[in-house]
């Protein structure tokens, strides 16, 4: 990998939601990922995961793969990613052209105490995407490096993953932690769901 720049999780989910224009759905992993969507502005279409790692892949995967018309982009980090590598082979196998993959890599587990990841030194997790057999797995140089790549339509091309090397400031809002709210508002978002089963 040549050196890319070191940039920060906010200023590009913010850029990145701005480019959402026919409903996309977003799901973003634990802690930074979902907080800095949160901050962002809340849109129906989002999924906020909570409690465990490593889930923002497989869960965007299912839902490309139930909506195939919707653009669908995991947001994860770099720890939670490292924590559920077997995900990137089966995206690889089913290829979902409207799966767009976006690795915010700190080097860290930042919100348990910025613990050293192996990205931090042995490992490349765009090299091990591709590896996968996501042949679309590209490091991001810089903001309008981010920008351009993702001038596209989110419901074909893909699957897109993108790793991107960040600085290690935190979150900037705190999702509210109310599992049932989150998923019964991606679900009324996604126009899925029983008939009177989303009353949040
Ligand atoms: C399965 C599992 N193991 C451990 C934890 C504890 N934990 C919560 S967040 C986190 C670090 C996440 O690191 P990363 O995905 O790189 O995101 P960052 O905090 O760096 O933004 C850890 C270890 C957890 N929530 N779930």
């Amino acid at each position: 990998m040549s050196d890319p720049k070191r940039m920060n999780r906010a200023e590009l989910t913010k850029l990145l939601v701005a480019k959402l224009t026919r409903e996309e759905a977003v799901i973003a992993g634990i802690g930074n990922s979902n907080f800095d969507l949160y901050a962002a502005g809340h849109r129906p279409q989002n999924f906020y995961m909570l409690g465990s790692m490593g889930l923002a892949c497989p869960i965007a995967l299912g839902v490309a793969m139930a909506q195939p018309e919707r653009g669908v982009v995991a947001l994860e980090g770099d720890g939670s990613l490292l924590m559920s590598l077997g995900c990137l082979s089966t995206i690889a196998s089913v290829a979902p052209r409207n799966l767009t993959i976006v690795v915010w890599d700190n080097g860290v587990y930042q919100i348990t105490g910025k613990q050293k990841t192996a990205t931090a030194s042995v490992s490349d997790i765009v090299a091990v995407a591709r590896g996968a057999g996501i042949a679309q797995s590209h490091w991001v140089a810089d903001e309008a490096d981010f920008d351009r790549r993702l001038d596209r339509r989110f419901d074909a091309g893909g699957p897109l993953l993108l790793g991107v090397k960040i600085d290690d400031r935190p979150g900037t809002a705190q999702t509210p932690r109310d599992p049932s709210l989150i998923r019964n508002r991606f679900m009324k978002g996604l126009g899925t769901g029983r008939a009177g089963a989303l009353d949040a």
